[in-house]
């Protein structure tokens, strides 16, 4: 007598759920900057940007290395080499700002009121 022990447990098992990849997770993500300002060249570029009450700007620090400084009245990127730095504006008017670094480079935020 022979068994034959058919294992023919042909479990395909069906790919997990198709590749649906969106992992937004964070709830608290801050709002989108409404400017860029990029440093670069020994710049801000551009130099003078306008935005509402309430917007942020990221400064995007992007010279090969070297180091700069946002600093204005209320606001300090620090000495940094890289990265970026972000800071939203309520108060309306002026804000100019420069590197300490390179006294030279100064830029300006005008805030304007939120319609
Ligand atoms: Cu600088």
């Amino acid at each position: 007598m022979r068994r034959r022990a058919l294992l023919g447990a042909l479990l395909t098992a069906p790919g997990a759920a198709a590749a649906a990849s969106c992992g937004r997770g964070s709830a608290a993500a801050p709002a989108p900057p409404a400017v860029s300002v990029v440093v670069r060249d020994i710049a801000f570029d551009p130099a003078e940007v306008e935005v509402r009450s309430g917007d942020a700007v990221e400064w995007v620090f992007d010279d090969g290395g070297i180091l700069h400084q946002v600093r204005g009245d209320g606001f300090d990127s620090g000495i940094v080499g890289g990265g970026t730095f972000r800071h939203t504006f309520t108060a309306a008017g002026e804000h100019p700002y420069v590197c300490s670094v390179h006294p030279h480079m100064t830029g300006v935020v005008r805030v304007v009121a939120a319609g």
